[in-house]
């Protein structure tokens, strides 16, 4: 495939655990895309993006050769890369520009059920097996451990029934794996959701206005997922006090009420999850008619 300089190119997980959320994302900031006959690209049909489809773990090397402009990965891997490629030489491959909110997991150790363990120092002089050796060497010596690390490249979880390590440091999200392994989970080495990375190779003026646009629409879709629009009735003398309790709500409008000049119509764009408990005390404050809407865009 030759690169397009005049079109912005993602890199995204081909399938895996963050595929179809990373191009849902980019769904809903408008972009429609046809697929190539062999699936390892997607042509934006109706503005300048292309999508990469590739494996996971190939995406920070691809912003570092500057073959894509941008990647969707998780932290989990970005730091792993970045971590073990600072050995070899100092500059970074990418710069990460967005969180995002889907992939959530963390790096956690864990041992067998049965082993006692009482603190940190308890790691110490056992064997790690991972496939996240340069973070977990970090956590490691950020905590003053000295523990070996078995490095992996995959099913992590059965190396201590196999004898090859005394512990792991393996990705988490509801413990399932590590319950049905018969291991406990005893520290969270990192935290790590989906991430949108750049390239740190300069893009073209034209690209990086586009890329503009896009964060601006990344942005609002991120924050749509939570808002709500709610309408309400409320007394003029406690407009103030009901303001106060729209949750994540900045600035409200008020409106007149025709025929209840007491009354005013208040409307507000609320950022955060809206309750049934928000309700009720809206109304204990005198509110009455609550609307709540979901909001189907948003440019902030
Ligand atoms: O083929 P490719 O290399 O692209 O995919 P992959 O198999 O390497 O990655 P994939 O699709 O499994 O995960 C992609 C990314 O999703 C990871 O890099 C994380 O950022 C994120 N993620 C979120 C997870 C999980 N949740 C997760 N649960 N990645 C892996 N797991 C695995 C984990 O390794 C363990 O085996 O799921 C198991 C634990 O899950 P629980 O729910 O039992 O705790
Ligand atoms: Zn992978």
């Amino acid at each position: 495939m030759v690169r397009d300089p005049n079109r912005l190119s993602i890199a995204v997980q081909k399938s895996g655990r963050l595929s179809d959320e990373s191009i849902a994302l980019l769904k809903r900031c408008g972009i429609r895309f046809a697929f190539s006959k062999d699936q390892l690209f997607c042509y934006g049909e109706n503005l300048p993006i292309d999508l990469l489809l590739v494996r996971d773990d190939d995406i920070p090397q691809l912003l570092r050769d500057n073959v894509c402009d941008l990647g969707i990965v998780g932290q989990n891997v970005a730091q792993e890369y970045a971590l073990s490629n600072a050995l070899r030489n100092g500059s970074s491959a990418y710069t990460e520009l967005r969180r995002l909110d889907f992939g959530y997991c963390r790096l956690a150790i864990a041992i067998p059920e049965a082993l006692p363990f009482a603190d940190l120092d308890d790691l110490n002089g056992r064997r790690i097996a991972t496939t996240y050796p340069a973070i977990t060497r970090r956590f490691l010596d950020e905590n003053g451990l000295s523990a070996e690390i078995v490095s992996l490249s995959g099913s992590v979880e059965i190396a201590p029934s196999l004898g090859t390590a005394d512990a792991i440091a393996d990705i988490v999200s509801s413990g399932a794996t590590l319950r049905a392994n018969k291991l406990r989970e005893v520290a969270t080495v990192v935290q790590s959701s989906a991430v949108m990375l750049q390239s740190a190779k300069p893009m073209s003026a034209a690209n990086r206005e586009f890329l503009d646009r896009l964060l601006l629409r990344i942005d609002g879709a991120l924050q749509v997922k939570e808002s709500k629009y709610v309408m309400l009735h409320a007394p003029r003398n406690a407009v103030e006090a009901i303001s106060r309790l729209i949750p994540g709500a900045e600035t409200p409008s008020i409106l007149p009420l025709a025929g209840h000049p007491d009354k005013v119509a208040l409307h507000a764009v609320c950022t955060e999850t809206v309750l049934w408990e928000h309700l009720e005390s809206l109304k204990e404050a005198g509110a009455s008619s609550i609307l709540v809407l979901p909001v189907e865009k948003m440019l902030l």
